[in-house]
């Protein structure tokens, strides 16, 4: 009975050795220390078949035998816990579906100048971006804005020295390219432009997006098909169109573009101030002055030019009614779009 009791402490022993995750020790317990057909409480049980002289040190053999396989157990236990053991690949659940990583979204200003830009490269024009800051020059006077001229007091400009300045608009880079290159030539400009500015439908830096065409016979038609083409796709909704005539020192004759309201489509509501209208951009055939100044003969050349702010037409476009939650990186504003 002694052996029989030493070969299953024997036993125990090699199948805890062997043992290397929590399901494996798990049946090892259920087979040595279970209530219920345990190899231990099996002993037990035989303890009233023994003799009556044997049945001491008998109950004694097997207590001492439970306690050390208890002890050699939790040992195991532990050291499974502590991540002792070489874990085997069937502890990995590959069915578990990955980890959800956070990632970020463009800003809705990006995402709408972006869907803008792509609506003009689809009628045929080039992308072209310039410095932020620029020279009085190319700001103001390459574009018929001598200095003194009245327009320059509307612009609000952040000047850096007497000749230097914040962008005021993203013309600049207009006349840069014109200066270089000869017609024809359709360009868009986008970027951030400057002004001394700030209330509810100001903010000190916003975004812009202008465009141009130049070439030999281009007229008001062609200005108008462009934009309303451009219209159309931005609003998703062919709305109808308004010129208004308006006055830009760089374009004559100039025009205000309006669209009907993208709320009640020219009924009259509380965005468009009942009017049935909203502004959308300012455009004009480019100034003949403007073409001379960048070396073109405007007897032979004619082009047309337009400038949109983008927060106007992402507000117009998604229903935003205060500039300023553009700049608040809220969240909860920021991750609806
Ligand atoms: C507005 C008006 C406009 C232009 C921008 C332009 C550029 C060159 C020559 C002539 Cl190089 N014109 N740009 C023309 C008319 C209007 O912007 O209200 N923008 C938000």
């Amino acid at each position: 009975m002694e052996s029989e009791l030493q070969q299953l402490k024997e036993q125990a022993e090699e199948a805890l050795q062997n043992i290397n995750n929590d399901q494996e020790l798990e049946s090892f317990r259920i087979q040595y220390l279970g209530r219920k057909g345990g190899v231990i409480t099996g002993l037990m049980r035989r303890l009233s078949s023994v003799d009556k002289a044997d049945r001491p040190r008998f109950g004694a053999l097997a207590n001492s035998l439970k306690n050390e396989i208890e002890q050699l157990f939790e040992q195991k236990k532990n050291a499974l816990g502590a991540g002792l053991s070489t874990k085997g690949a069937s502890d990995i659940d590959t069915s578990l579906p990955g980890r959800f990583l956070p990632f970020g979204k463009l800003h809705p200003i990006t995402q709408v100048m972006e869907e803008i830009c792509s609506i003009f490269e689809s009628l045929g024009f080039a992308v072209a971006e310039g410095p932020d800051v620029e020279t009085d020059y190319y700001n103001f006077e390459a574009l018929n804005i001598p200095p003194h001229h009245p327009a320059r007091d509307m612009h609000d400009t952040f000047y850096v020295t007497d000749s230097i300045l914040l962008r005021t608009h993203t013309s600049p880079m207009q006349a840069r390219i014109m200066e270089k290159q000869d017609p024809p030539l359709r360009y868009i400009a986008p970027g951030k432009v400057y002004r001394c500015d700030s209330d509810i439908t100001h903010t000190p830096m916003f975004h812009q997006v202008e465009g141009f065409l130049v070439d030999k016979q281009v007229s008001f038609a062609d200005l108008k098909g462009v934009l309303t083409s451009f219209t159309h796709h931005m609003f998703e909704k062919e709305l109808a169109l308004r010129f208004r005539p308006s006055f830009f020192p760089f374009t004559e004759p100039s025009a205000e573009v309006d669209i009907a309201c993208v709320i009640c489509e020219g009924k009259g509501c509380r965005v468009c101030k009942k009017t049935g209208w909203l502004e959308i951009l300012g455009s004009g055939l480019i100034d003949p002055e403007v073409m001379r100044m960048v070396g073109y003969d405007p007897d032979v050349y004619s082009g047309f030019a337009f400038g949109l702010g983008v927060e106007r037409i992402a507000m117009l476009k998604y229903g935003i009614d205060d500039i300023r939650l553009y700049y608040e990186n809220d969240l909860r504003f920021l991750s609806q779009f």
